[in-house]
């Protein structure tokens, strides 16, 4: 009797087990199928959560791969697809591989980031170390391209210098994370001349203009000098329908144009727009007048020059004794006579340089060339 009992709850147990055995199948295979259609990284995007650069290593620099396959220049193999061909049209098995990442919708019109009014103060101790501790975000040569969004144009600032390095530390510590705010996908590339003959701003600029496109396909140059700061954020550096002055109320001049036709300190240009006007002069040695030729050249090719609002375009320069061998230039007022003469032989087309060096830092690229000296002066009498 006893043993029949015990038989009888042996079966039971037994039952019971294969039952659980049964149900935990059941399971397994409900979760292979629902994993097989790939619901969870469609649906719920689980796997382009982790993949969309919010990793450890997503601050530094551009991670999304929708966004740098689609780039030129990318460290990434130029026979993969472009964005288009990988957005969500593209095959299951595809997914079923490759976790699908999300697209990365376009920058929009007014970033929605900025802060407005900027405190800017040049008293505070600066230094490389700390700028390069502030912008981790920012890779080799002084370059960023925003992760969130995909920004409608690639952007060269363009500095033409010399012996500014502490100019530089403030310009590179205020405008990093300006740019970022208003995400620009920049460059950041350094001109400058090498030894001591006479300083020429506007052939620096054609030269950046060159080495940058050497660099990438920029579609927009900003060209700044290294002591100019802009006071607002919502003064943005990217290019407009019309050539761009962007120092437009600095410090020194009262916060306002010192003339109608003033287009100096701060300016942007399409590609398109400064081929039009032939590039800049190169035959403008020393102290000013350079700007004014390159405003003559806009308006003589029938294109006017845009501005922000005067409470935007509001810049702080940082104060400096006047610099050697950038005397001004005696024969400014006659050549700004003349653009229309000049403009079609001196420009990007008869630039010539030595390239000395191309190094890239991890906030700037230094761009060293010579650039000749001034022709002599036609001796009188
Ligand atoms: C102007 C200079 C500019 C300079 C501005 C502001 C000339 C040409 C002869 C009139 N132009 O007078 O180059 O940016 O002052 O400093 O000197």
């Amino acid at each position: 009797m006893a043993s029949t009992m015990s038989r009888l709850m042996l079966g039971r147990t037994l039952e019971r087990i294969c039952k659980a055995v049964l149900l935990l199948c059941l399971v397994h295979f409900l979760i292979m199928m629902i994993l097989y259609f790939d619901v969870y990284s469609q649906r719920f995007d689980i796997f382009s959560r982790f993949n969309n650069g919010r990793g450890a290593n997503a601050s530094r620099g551009p991670h999304h791969y929708y966004y740098n396959y689609s780039r030129p220049n990318t460290t990434f193999p130029s026979y993969l697809p472009g964005a288009d061909q990988l957005l969500p049209t593209a095959k299951p098995e595809a997914n079923r591989t490759r976790p699908t990442p999300k697209p990365i919708p376009p920058c929009p019109e007014v970033p929605p980031g900025l802060v407005g009014r900027l405190l800017i103060e040049f008293s505070s101790q600066m230094t490389m170390e700390r700028v390069q501790r502030e912008n981790p975000n920012v890779t080799e040569g002084g370059k960023y391209t925003p992760t969130d969004c995909r920004p409608k144009q690639k952007v060269a600032i363009i500095i033409p210098f010399r012996h500014r390095d502490h100019h530089l530390k403030y310009w590179l510590h205020y405008l990093h994370p300006i740019l970022r705010r208003q995400k620009i996908d920049y460059g950041i590339y350094i001109i400058n001349q090498l030894g001591e003959d006479t300083f020429n701003r506007a052939k620096l600029l054609n030269v950046g203009y060159t080495e940058a496109l050497k660099d990438a396909e920029y579609d927009c140059f900003i060209f700044s000098d290294v002591d100019l700061i802009p006071m607002d954020d919502r003064n943005l550096y990217h290019c407009y329908d019309q050539p761009r002055h962007f120092a437009i109320a600095m410090d020194k001049f009262g916060f306002r144009l010192p003339y109608a036709g003033y287009f100096g300190g701060v300016s942007g240009l399409s590609k398109k727009q400064f081929l039009k006007i032939n590039g800049f002069p190169n035959e403008y040695w020393g102290w000013g007048g350079e700007d004014d030729d390159i405003y003559n050249r806009i308006t003589l090719n029938g294109m006017k020059v845009s501005r922000p609002d005067v409470r935007i375009g509001r810049y702080r320069m940082i104060k400096h004794e006047r610099d050697k061998h950038n005397e001004p230039n005696p024969q400014r007022f006659n050549k700004i006579q003349n653009t229309k003469n000049t403009m079609r032989k001196d420009g990007i087309s008869s630039l010539t340089y030595r390239l000395a060096s191309v190094k890239k830092y991890p906030l700037y690229t230094n761009i060293s060339v010579e650039i000749g000296k001034p022709p002599p002066r036609p001796i009188k009498g």
